[in-house]
């Protein structure tokens, strides 16, 4: 298999199988595809299926013109039918893992992907998961859904590994042919075959590592390391607030340290698909060994209560600046992306921040130039299309919850009675006596 497989990838004649066309699997099916390897796109969804074998583009990191012609050389297609599997050489499951209402894993997604492709997996394949999950998922998971649907062995009629997805919407800089990539087989072949795939498609070092549980555990860490650093800096933003000190000011002078310092700054709460998210994946799974992870649980109580905090910020702006409470006053919340310049608002805190104004009784508008309208917890939230100085002028307080680069700062600035600014997103602004930071 081995031999037969490493020869495969030289002649680029594997076959690519992509599960999930989401904003981990689009990126990746089109670079497998420009590398030469035919691609298959598998996902449930028929709409996103029609839309790529239309060659149309709906992942903001993915180029339109790359994908057309890709689909349009037959390199690249998508289906819903996944006894296509029979015919392909290397699948790449790319799926979300969520959590629940309640903070635990939603693993189901991963677990049916892995059901849809057993039956249909044929020998000498490469299986890897590139979600991010549980240490421990590839080989209590995964390995035995494909073995027991396939009547296949593991390790000597397919390979299997988790090599995780490092994606970060939005960043011009490193997209997924340049990152480097964490891969962990099941045995030393597995490890070795499935990162030459990846070296024959990716630009970036391909970095082998003992187990898929290392590669599953590595990918946790990088984003519990994120989650608990902001929630550092959101602990001390309240803290700082107290003791009147600018903590973005503090954390600009600490990040001229040149070693040892990665500077994170606070914010209305922590959005997106992963750093809200995966941590808990981890905080989970210790509980099997008894064991809690104590700061991950501190770092959640801290990060979701931001929303909350903001709000008291907001309450107390009009209490002091106007004499007014937050229950009838006109509240403006500009930004409800997770995060400046993207049109993506799934788990962004701006949402939770609009919902507890209401509760509070302020008349909300938002506005969004990334975002028209939004749907959170069955209620769908209408922007409005544009905002000018009557608009901001008519507001009791504008809160800046993302700082979209397309904002017009100065006119906003200007004409605002009171602005809360939790994104530092006036930081060119020199006038600032109307502006409060977070
Ligand atoms: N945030 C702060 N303060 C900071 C940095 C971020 O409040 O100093 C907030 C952001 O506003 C956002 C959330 O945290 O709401 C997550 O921010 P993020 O920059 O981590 O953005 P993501 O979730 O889109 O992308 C991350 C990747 N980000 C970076 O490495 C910069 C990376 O952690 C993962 O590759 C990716 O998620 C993933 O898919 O796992």
């Amino acid at each position: 298999m081995k031999e037969e497989l490493i020869q495969k990838i030289e002649q680029k004649e594997i076959v690519v199988g992509v599960v999930g066309l989401g904003y981990v699997g689009l990126p990746l099916a089109v670079e497998k595809a420009k590398a030469g390897f035919k691609t298959i796109g598998f996902d449930v969804q028929e709409e996103k299926v029609k839309l790529v074998n239309e060659g149309k583009n709906y992942i903001a990191d993915v180029v339109d013109e790359e994908l057309k012609e890709l689909v349009e050389k037959g390199m690249f297609k998508a289906t819903t039918d996944f006894s296509k599997i029979k015919d392909v050489d290397f699948i790449a499951i790319c799926v979300p893992t969520p959590l629940d209402n309640h903070q635990q894993p939603d693993i189901s997604y991963v677990e049916s992907s892995a059901k849809s492709i057993a039956p249909h997996l044929s020998k000498n394949t490469m299986v890897v998961l590139e979600s991010t999950t549980y240490p421990g998922t590839t080989e209590e998971l995964i390995k035995p859904i494909l073995e027991n649907g396939s009547g296949l062995k593991c390790g000597d009629d397919f390979y299997l590994g988790f090599s995780p997805e490092r994606v970060d919407p939005g960043n011009k800089q490193y997209k997924t042919k340049n990152t480097p990539k964490v891969v962990g087989g099941i045995g030393k072949d597995a490890t070795e075959v499935i990162a030459k795939m990846y070296r024959a498609v990716l630009g970036a070092e391909v970095y082998e590592v003992s187990s898929p549980a290392v590669a599953e555990m590595e990918k946790i860490l990088e984003n519990t390391y994120r989650n608990i650093n902001i929630g550092l800096v959101n602990e001390l933003a309240i803290l700082c607030d107290k003791m009147k000190i600018s903590l973005w000011e503090v954390v600009d002078a600490a990040k001229t340290k040149p070693y040892g310092f990665q500077a994170f700054y606070p914010g209305p709460g922590l959005g997106g698909h992963c750093i809200p998210l995966d941590p808990y994946y981890l905080d989970w799974k210790a509980r099997e060994y008894g064991f809690h992870t104590s700061l991950i649980q501190a770092s959640g109580i801290i990060n979701d209560k931001m929303p909350e905090y903001c709000v008291e910020r907001v309450s107390r702006i009009l209490s002091l600046r106007s004499k007014k409470a937050l229950n009838g006053s006109k509240v403006l919340v500009l930004g409800v992306a997770y995060k400046n310049d993207i049109d993506d608002y799934r788990e962004s805190p701006a949402l939770r921040v609009i919902e507890i104004l209401k509760r509070e009784g302020a008349q909300v508008e938002f506005y969004d130039p990334w975002i028209e309208k939004y749907k959170y917890k069955g209620i769908t939230y209408e922007g409005l299309e544009k905002i000018d100085e009557k608009i901001v002028k008519e507001q009791d307080v504008v809160v800046f919850t993302a700082a979209h680069s397309n904002f017009d700062y100065e006119m906003i600035s200007k004409n605002a009675k009171a602005i809360f600014d939790t994104r530092n997103a006036l930081k060119n602004i020199k006038n600032r006596e109307n502006i409060e930071l977070l």
